[in-house]
């Protein structure tokens, strides 16, 4: 019964509630950090006081609260366009302000002198899809560019670089892939990926690509067609680079997720929201 819904083309369950998030009016603050993992979610709620946890049987999680006394809300997205395209559409069908979203995720660093461990900021993104036709066409497409808000970006990048200092935080075009494994140009010889030269290609025909991770392009494409509803951003920690192969140290992660969650809760409540 509880899956009745109310209607067949933006679904909400019989209750009212969206049919994935799981949320309500009054259930998601305007200013939202989405995070891919659960465990960061739950780690960097910490944050928040006055606490409300919405799950969902679909993965997403909402934490509800305050944060130096202004609401916000961090949501655990999970992983790939189709998530966040849930997360975005949902979260703010039940918002009627103007609304702030910033990514805070992890990604391989694309390049070659960014440090593994540093902050990546998406200054705009790509998005890397399989041609499924191919060989009629390029095996993988980068689509144009999205742009980052770009005063939310300016206030995060200063919260960014007053913690980690200029040095550890790096900007530039995020690559958003349609998948972790072919689309990101990793080899499996078991499959016939045809992306032998995948980020070489990828690199020439964008070189200021920074970063290669899942999610970012569909919120800043999400963002530029709300018709000025959503002002959005996004950063990741690169946990390796794709050039050198060097990897960060994985003993500092969560020293710098929450760190970087903590800019981007300070990003999100002073962006002024005209309602
Ligand atoms: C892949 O391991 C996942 O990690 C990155 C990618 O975008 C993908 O979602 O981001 P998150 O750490 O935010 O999940």
């Amino acid at each position: 019964m509880s899956k009745a819904l109310l209607d067949a083309n933006f679904p909400r369950l019989i209750d009212g509630k969206t049919m994935h998030l799981n949320v309500l009016e009054g259930d998601v603050n305007p200013r939202i950090l989405s995070v891919g993992d659960a465990g960061r979610g739950e780690r960097i709620s910490s944050y928040l006081e006055n606490l409300q946890i919405i799950n969902s049987t679909r993965g997403f999680i909402t934490y509800s609260g305050t944060f130096e006394g202004v609401p916000v809300s961090i949501i655990v997205t999970g992983m790939g366009i189709p998530m966040m395209d849930f997360v975005v559409r949902e979260a703010t069908s039940v918002i009627s302000s103007k609304v702030a979203m910033i990514r805070l995720g992890t990604c391989g660093a694309l390049k070659p002198n960014t440090k593994p461990g540093s902050i990546i900021l998406a200054s705009s993104s790509r998005f890397i899809s399989q041609n499924y036709s191919y060989p009629v066409g390029p095996a993988y497409n980068l689509s144009s560019k999205v742009h980052s808000d770009p005063d939310l970006f300016t206030i995060f990048k200063n919260q960014l670089i007053s913690i980690f200092g200029s040095e550890n935080v790096d900007e530039g075009v995020d690559l958003t892939c349609e998948t972790f494994y072919s689309a990101q140009g990793r080899k499996d010889p078991r499959f016939d990926d045809c992306n032998e030269n995948l980020i070489e290609n990828m690199v020439v025909e964008e070189p200021e690509a920074a970063a290669m991770e899942m999610e970012t392009f569909k919120l800043l494409h999400l963002a530029s067609t709300s018709k000025g509803k959503i002002a959005a951003t996004a950063c990741m920690i690169g946990l390796l680079n794709r050039h050198t192969q060097e990897l960060m140290d994985f003993s500092k992660l969560h020293d710098i997720e929450r760190d970087a969650a903590r800019a981007a809760l300070m990003a999100l409540i002073r962006y002024p929201l005209d309602n």
